[in-house]
């Protein structure tokens, strides 16, 4: 089929770290992953750099971004989650109440606290661990770098009436829920300044936990909770490589 029946896409995607290089040992700042056509690529460069710079985890002297062109035959496009909202008076509280959400999307209490370990670590990871929903085993085998999901964004880059925060979250969730692999997602931010976090799936669609942890601290990351017969490998590559739309949606 000629290349041209399909409109063109690109991923773009950026990650910012400080003192040096990740791979070289630098602390990761922040990263980002969006999706869009030719016309809308500088925007999107501008707003990752702008996303890398002046950021509460610290001053990034190191920022790459990559462009690649999508095969524009696997776009697919997705409704977002629906969202709910939990408000605590503690983090323990919160850590209580997602660990209530996780058990009910079926995940065992061992990979809840292995999930919680991994979370509430020191030195995070810039990706998400990936950890078997009966025997919390974690599956990836990334190491500190984890597995960043890619390739995903929303179609009405135009209004954004929510936080770029929550619409980033949103749509990260959205796809990894969308994978017959995944049974829950636990998420909390990795910045100082931001304490929301959540628990999502196909069926508990996107809660908003607030707070998952204390103003100030710098851990956080992301744990995709998987089945157990999952094929890590195909698993990974979804996350990674298939793009997907989110559209339309309440969340405005
Ligand atoms: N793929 C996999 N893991 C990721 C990705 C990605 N694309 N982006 C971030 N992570 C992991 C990584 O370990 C980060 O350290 C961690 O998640 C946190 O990333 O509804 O802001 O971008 O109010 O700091 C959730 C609540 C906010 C939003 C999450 O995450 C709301 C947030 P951050
Ligand atoms: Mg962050």
């Amino acid at each position: 089929m000629p290349e041209t029946m399909y409109p063109e896409y690109f991923s773009v995607r950026m990650r910012a770290a400080e003192g040096k290089a990740h791979e070289l040992g630098g602390k990761h700042i922040s990263g980002g992953e969006r999706l869009g056509n030719r016309l809308q690529l500088e925007v999107i460069a501008t707003e990752l750099l702008a996303k890398a710079s002046n950021h509460s985890r610290g001053s990034a002297d190191f920022i790459q971004l990559v462009v690649e062109k999508v095969p524009g035959e696997e776009l697919q496009f997705i409704p977002p989650l629906d969202v709910s909202a939990i408000e605590v008076a503690t983090v323990q509280e919160g850590h209580d109440k997602a660990k209530d959400q996780l058990a009910a999307a079926g995940v065992s209490e061992r990979a809840i606290e292995h999930a919680f370990l991994i979370l509430n670590h020191e030195r995070n990871l810039r990706g998400a661990a990936i950890v078997n929903c009966e025997t919390g085993e974690r599956l990836d085998e990334r190491g500190q770098k984890g597995v960043r999901v890619s390739r995903m964004d929303w179609t009405d880059c135009g209004h954004v009436a929510d936080s770029v925060r929550v619409r980033e979250a949103l749509a990260l969730a959205t796809k990894v829920a969308q994978s017959p692999y995944t049974v829950a997602e636990l998420c909390w931010s990795d910045d100082p300044d931001y304490v929301t976090g959540y628990v999502s799936s196909q069926q508990l669609g996107y809660v908003r936990i607030s707070p998952l942890k204390r103003m100030g601290c710098e851990s956080g990351g992301r744990v995709f909770f998987v089945h157990n017969d999952v094929d890590i490998d195909s698993y990974i590559d979804f996350l990674e490589r298939k793009p997907v739309f989110i559209q339309g949606g309440e969340s405005e």
